[in-house]
C-alpha cells in the first residue's frame, strides 16, 4: 500500500497533520491537497480536538503547487476542474484554530498554505517566497490577497513581483509569522501551543477566529458590530460563566466546550 501523503494523528486535544511527500519537497499536487482537506475535516469533526497543527518536513514545509503536473494544463483543464478552489479552499471551512509549523522552504502554494493558517510558527531555517513570477504565473491560492493583508502592499509587491525570499527573521519582522523558534524546538513548540489553546473553550476560540477573520474582510464599523454580537453571544455560553466564576473563586475553570 502506498504511504499516505498526509499523516494525521491526535496528541491529546491537539491534532497534528504532517505533509509527507519529502522527495518532491511536499509539492502540493491534487492528491496531497485532497488528503490535507480530508485530514482537516476529520479533525474539525472530532470533538476531542481543539486546535490543529500543520507541519511539513525539515527541508520544506511545502515548495508550492506541483509544477510537474501543471506544466501542460490548459485553461479549460483548470477552469473545468475548478483547480485550487476545489480542494485548496477546505482550510477556509475550518473553525478550529490552525497553526502552521514551518521549517525550510514555504514557497508559492506552500507559503500560501501557511498564510491561510491562523498562527504561523517559523523555525530559524524557514524561508518564505512567492516565486510564481519566475514561471510567468501568479500566486493564485490566495497569495495576492492574504500577503498584502498580512504584511502590507509595499512588502507584498516586492515579494510577488521580484520573487524575493524572506528568511525567518524578516518574515517575523514583517508580520508574516507569529513566532520564530529554533529548528529543534519547532514541532514541540507548535504542539505545546496547540495544546494550550485547545484547553480553552472551543466555542470562544471559534468566535475569536471568526471575529479576527472578519477584520480582514469588512470595514471597521461592520467588524466592530460583528465583534459586539460575538461578545453578546458569549453570555449564552456555559463556559463563559464558568470562566468568570472560576476567576472570582480563584480556581482553575473546567470548560465543557459549550
Ligand atoms: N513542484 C514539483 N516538484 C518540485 C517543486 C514543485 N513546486 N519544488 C521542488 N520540486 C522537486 C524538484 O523538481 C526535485 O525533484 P527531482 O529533480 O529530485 O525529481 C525535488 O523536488 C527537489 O528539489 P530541488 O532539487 O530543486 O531542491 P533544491 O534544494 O535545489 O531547491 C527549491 C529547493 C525549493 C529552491 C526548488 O526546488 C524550487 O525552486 N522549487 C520550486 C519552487 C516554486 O517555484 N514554487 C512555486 C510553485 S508555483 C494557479 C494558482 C496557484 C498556483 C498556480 C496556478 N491557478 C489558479 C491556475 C500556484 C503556483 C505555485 O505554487
Amino acid at each position: 500500500m502506498p504511504e499516505a501523503l498526509v499523516r494525521r494523528e491526535a496528541r491529546g486535544r491537539a491534532g497534528l497533520i504532517t505533509l509527507n511527500r519529502p522527495k518532491q519537497l511536499n509539492a502540493l499536487n491534487d492528491a496531497v491537497m485532497d488528503q490535507l482537506g480530508a485530514a482537516l475535516l476529520a479533525l474539525e469533526e472530532d470533538a476531542g480536538i481543539g486546535a490543529i497543527v500543520i507541519a511539513g518536513g525539515t527541508k520544506a514545509f511545502a515548495a508550492g503547487a506541483d509544477i510537474d503536473v501543471m506544466a501542460d494544463w490548459s485553461f479549460m483543464d483548470v477552469y473545468q476542474t475548478n483547480f485550487i478552489t476545489r480542494n485548496w479552499e477546505t482550510i477556509r471551512q475550518i473553525r478550529k484554530p490552525v497553526i502552521a509549523a514551518v521549517s525550510g522552504y514555504a514557497m508559492g502554494g506552500g507559503c500560501e498554505l501557511a498564510l491561510a493558517c491562523d498562527i504561523v510558527i517559523a523555525a530559524g531555517s524557514a524561508r518564505f517566497a512567492l516565486p510564481e513570477i519566475k514561471l510567468a504565473m501568479l500566486p493564485g491560492a490566495g497569495g495576492t490577497q492574504r500577503l498584502p493583508r498580512a504584511i502590507g502592499k509595499a512588502k507584498a509587491m516586492d515579494m510577488c513581483l521580484s520573487a524575493r525570499m524572506l528568511d525567518a527573521a524578516e518574515a517575523d519582522r514583517y508580520g508574516l509569522v507569529s513566532r520564530v523558534v529554533p529548528d529543534a524546538e519547532l514541532l514541540d513548540h507548535a504542539l505545546t501551543l496547540a495544546s494550550q489553546i485547545a484547553a480553552f473553550s472551543l466555542p470562544a476560540l471559534m468566535a475569536i477566529k471568526e471575529s479576527i477573520n472578519r477584520a480582514w474582510e469588512s470595514p471597521l464599523s461592520e467588524g466592530i458590530l460583528f465583534e459586539r454580537r460575538a461578545l453578546y453571544e458569549r453570555f449564552a455560553s456555559d463556559d463563559a460563566h464558568e470562566g468568570m466564576h472560576a476567576f472570582l473563586e480563584k480556581r482553575t475553570p473546567t470548560f465543557h466546550h459549550r
